[in-house]
């Protein structure tokens, strides 16, 4: 099924759909359970679907090793001594997805026109295949035709020439190579731009913005050796079985020793609660580990109310301690010597009312005094977390609120413990530490301007919710995307389509079609280039990259498979060239050794980050990764005070609430997708099946609002400021999930989030608490 099942239409923000879909989705009273005969079943199926069966299974065995390539997917760590499978059924779903055997080529264009294009769904303008072919759009036949690489640079080069540079911007993804991601934004700098959104605005942006006040590091703390001295780990608001799936690993070693895994999570993540090793016959057999000891259905945005529970219950067992003169519970050694800002925390934590923090969080007392009894028990913690936390109002907040949590105790800078903010796209920290970033203050622009000669832009850029901005009040008239699928991962989608459109100039750097190619600018390229699994053969040979994952450590990768087409390019390879075309010649920087060579472009990155990359070319194949010296981790703290800091929280929630009738609704992934590439209509572990156009919903929330399962909703977005926002076509499915919150997939609810609708400080979109009214949709209606 290809065509119209997309009921997204570009011209109107209501988005209803007229008829029911024709399959309907179903949510199983079963869920499976993490990893298990699923996994080995759903792995099968998608290799002899992407026919790829023999050579998948080879590739596969070179996933996450030291001399193989590292993962596409997720950005976990990888550890020095890998399992036999170091890999996950997610990761293999990326890979296999990647190495298809199946291609969009110049004859596949020369029969559709992009508006045809427009109407098929996500899953079925990837599933089509690899990109083959540098593409230019043809507005006289609204098609893409083919163009030389020479031809294609040259002509994007003369339009860069004639933009204003601030009026370009510049997006990555996450995935690119530091190599690639470092030439990309140095070319950006030499045009003279520093508009560098990237997926992090998106994502783990108020990590970025929320740790360096607090512990003076933009990364998390933890290795992944910490798991294995632990003995308390917390969740929040982080999906390990879809998302991080081969975190299960030090999990299940974790559970083994008896730690406790505690989760802070509105819905009853299957995942988080039993794990089952498909490589293990007698776990197939026994049903699996149980992860989560303790389950907190928090209730949506209720995080900041649930943590300051749990530093209160800590704050006051310590107040009992001292009171009676027994051992203190905090760790006064530490919070004297290494901390500021306590007293005021701690007294804000003492005024609030239980009652009041039961209420916020959807959490009793009881439990939030259950799970601090864990934490006060360990002596080494660690905190998870990833959008459940960072997408909110007060993202930035919650992620300070997690470090106060572990501040009590000491769990930062010693061994078994630590915050953890598990990163998305594969490379996407690594992509920030060399430059990728619109904010000036975390880029090295004097050494930058010393080793090239030239003189960088010194104002902040456009992050992701600014450049919207701008792509809907004309300002900006050129983008460039070093991969993604931009126009689909941004909120407010039926505004931004009709004026993306109205750009001179889009230029899209990708492996597979999306539906952000489908919308041309007056100039439009579409430039394939190699994936990461593929050899990737330049004048010295075969070339290999790196990328910097979740633990701050630094992987080098090796491509393992014949390139696609012999005109696919690689990255560095297509930067180069468009930075040829537009920049004057500049003695400085010799494009071509570059390309020939990544080696020298592993040398520049040490150049210009001498603490970070310290010796990087001998480097990059340690096993495990090198790690970068996070100052952190030696409770060295670079904040302005020189301290680790405590905050007080300015709200206890997230959540607008307005009225009796306004649901929270959370946009979710499913097992079946990584971000916009939706591989499969299935929610495995939540057992949805054949549908994506679904609303989880509390049973007697339905009950309230007379629904039946099956039933067809339209969502409508309860803010007033003149913009109608609806989806329709939504099949109603009870879950396990608190009142009042619903959810529903990324990125088809997109639609529903107002632009403005952001976490203060950070900008990152506010995707887990849509305020929105539920209506009953009549059938063709
Ligand atoms: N297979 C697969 N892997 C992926 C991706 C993918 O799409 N597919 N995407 C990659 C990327 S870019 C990223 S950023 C990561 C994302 O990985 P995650 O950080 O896990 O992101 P989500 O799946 O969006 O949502 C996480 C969880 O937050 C919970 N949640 C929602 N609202 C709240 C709340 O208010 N409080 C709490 N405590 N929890 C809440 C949801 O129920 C959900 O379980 O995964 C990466 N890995
Ligand atoms: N409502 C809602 N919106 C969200 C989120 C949410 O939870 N809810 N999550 C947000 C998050 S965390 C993120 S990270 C963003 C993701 O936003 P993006 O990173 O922009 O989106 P992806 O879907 O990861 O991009 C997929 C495309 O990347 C291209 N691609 C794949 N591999 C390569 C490669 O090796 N090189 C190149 N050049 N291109 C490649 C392919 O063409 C593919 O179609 O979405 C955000 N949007
Ligand atoms: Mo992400």
């Amino acid at each position: 099924m290809r065509q119209g099942d997309d009921p997204f239409r570009i011209h109107s923000s209501r988005c209803l759909m007229s008829s029911r879909p024709r399959t309907e989705p179903e949510v199983e009273q079963k869920p499976d359970a993490a990893g298990g005969w699923g996994s080995v079943h759903a792995l099968t199926s998608i290799l002899a679907r992407e026919q790829v069966p023999a050579l998948g299974t080879e590739i596969l065995m070179k996933q996450n090793k030291t001399d193989g390539f590292m993962c596409v997917s997720c950005s976990w760590a990888k550890p020095a001594e890998p399992h036999a499978f170091e890999f996950c059924e997610n990761g293999a779903k990326a890979t296999i997805w990647e190495i298809t055997e199946k291609r969009t080529t110049p004859e596949f264009f020369a029969e559709h026109t992009v508006s045809e294009l427009r109407t098929w769904s996500d899953h079925a303008l990837e599933q089509n295949g690899r990109l083959t072919h540098p593409m230019r759009y043809d507005a006289a036949s609204d098609k893409y035709v083919p163009v030389g690489w020479d031809e294609a640079f040259a002509a994007i080069g003369a339009e860069l020439k004639a933009l204003e540079p601030r009026s370009v911007v510049m997006y990555s993804s996450g995935r690119a190579s530091l190599e690639a991601s470092y030439m990309y934004q140095l070319f950006g700098r030499m045009y003279g731009t520093n508009n560098f959104p990237d997926s992090s605005n998106m994502c783990h942006e108020s990590t970025s913005v929320g740790l360096p006040p607090v512990i003076g590091s933009p990364v998390g703390t933890v290795l992944l050796s910490d798991f294995d001295k632990a003995e308390c780990i917390f969740f929040f608001g982080q999906n390990t079985t879809t998302n991080s799936p081969r975190m299960l690993h030090p999990l299940q070693g974790a559970v083994k020793r008896g730690v406790p895994i505690i989760t802070f999570n509105p819905l009853r993540e299957r995942g988080l609660e039993r794990f089952v090793d498909p490589q293990s016959p007698t776990q197939m057999i026994a049903g699996g580990t149980r992860i989560s000891s303790q389950y907190c259905q928090v209730r949506v945005g209720g995080d900041i109310a649930a943590i300051v529970g749990l530093c209160k219950a800590v704050i006051e067992a310590d107040d009992v301690a001292k009171q009676i003169g027994g051992p203190r519970i905090l760790d006064v050694g530490f919070i004297e010597e290494h901390t500021h800002g306590f007293e005021a925390f701690a007294a804000c934590c003492r005024d609030q009312a239980w009652a009041d923090l039961e209420r916020i969080s959807g959490v009793s007392e009881a439990e939030i005094r259950r799970a601090a009894g864990a934490y006060i028990h360990a002596s080494a913690v660690i905190a998870n977390y990833g959008m459940g936390v960072t997408q909110h109002e007060y993202g930035v907040e919650t992620v300070q609120m997690i470090v106060n949590l572990l501040l009590l105790r000491g769990n930062i800078g010693k061994p078994g413990a630590g915050i953890s903010p598990v990163r998305g796209h594969s490379n996407v920290q690594g992509q920030r530490t060399v430059g990728i970033s619109e904010k000036t203050k975390l880029v090295p622009l004097d050494a930058l301007e010393e080793l090239y000669q030239f003189e960088p832009p010194r104002e902040d850029g456009l992050a992701t919710v600014d450049a919207c901005k701008g792509i809907l009040d004309g300002t900006v008239r050129g983008f460039i995307s070093l991969g993604g699928n931009f126009a689909r991962a941004v909120p407010e989608r039926s505004l931004i389509e009709p004026a993306w459109m109205k750009m001179r100039l889009s230029v899209q750097i990708a492996t597979k079609l999306n539906r952000t190619h489908l919308l041309p600018g007056e100039a439009t390229y579409l430039l394939p280039c190699l994936g990461r699994i593929e050899i990737d053969r330049q004048e010295t040979g075969p070339q290999a990259v790196s990328m910097e994952d979740s633990t701050a450590c630094i992987h080098g990768s090796r491509g393992q498979r014949e390139p696609v087409s012999e005109h696919v390019r690689s990255e560095p390879f297509i930067v180069a060239g468009l930075a040829k075309a537009t920049l004057p010649p500049n003695p400085s920087v010799d494009w071509d050794k570059w390309v020939s060579n990544y080696a020298f472009v592993r040398d520049a990155i040490e150049a210009t980050y001498p603490d970070q990359f310290k010796d990087f070319n001998k480097r990059m194949f340690t096993p495990g990764g090198f790690p970068r010296p996070i100052e952190a981790r030696e409770r060295v703290w670079k904040t302005p005070n020189g301290k680790a800091n405590f905050t007080v929280p300015e709200s206890l929630t997230n959540r607008r609430e307005q009225g009796a009738d306004i649901y929270q609704l959370v946009t979710l992934r499913a097992d079946g997708q990584f971000n916009t590439t939706v591989y499969s209509e299935d929610d495995r572990f939540r057992g949805v099946k054949g549908g994506r156009n679904v609303v989880l919903m509390n049973e007697k929330d339905m009950a309230r609002l007379a629904l039946k399962k099956g039933d067809m909703l339209i969502l409508s977005t309860a803010v007033d400021d003149g913009i109608r926002r609806e989806l329709g076509g939504l099949i109603v499915l009870p879950y396990d999930i608190p009142e009042k919150c619903i959810a529903g997939y990324y990125p088809e609810c997109n639609v529903l989030i107002p632009l403005w609708h952001f976490a203060k400080e950070s900008k990152v979109p506010a995707a887990k608490s849509v305020p929105v009214r539920v209506t009953v949709q009549h059938e063709g209606g």
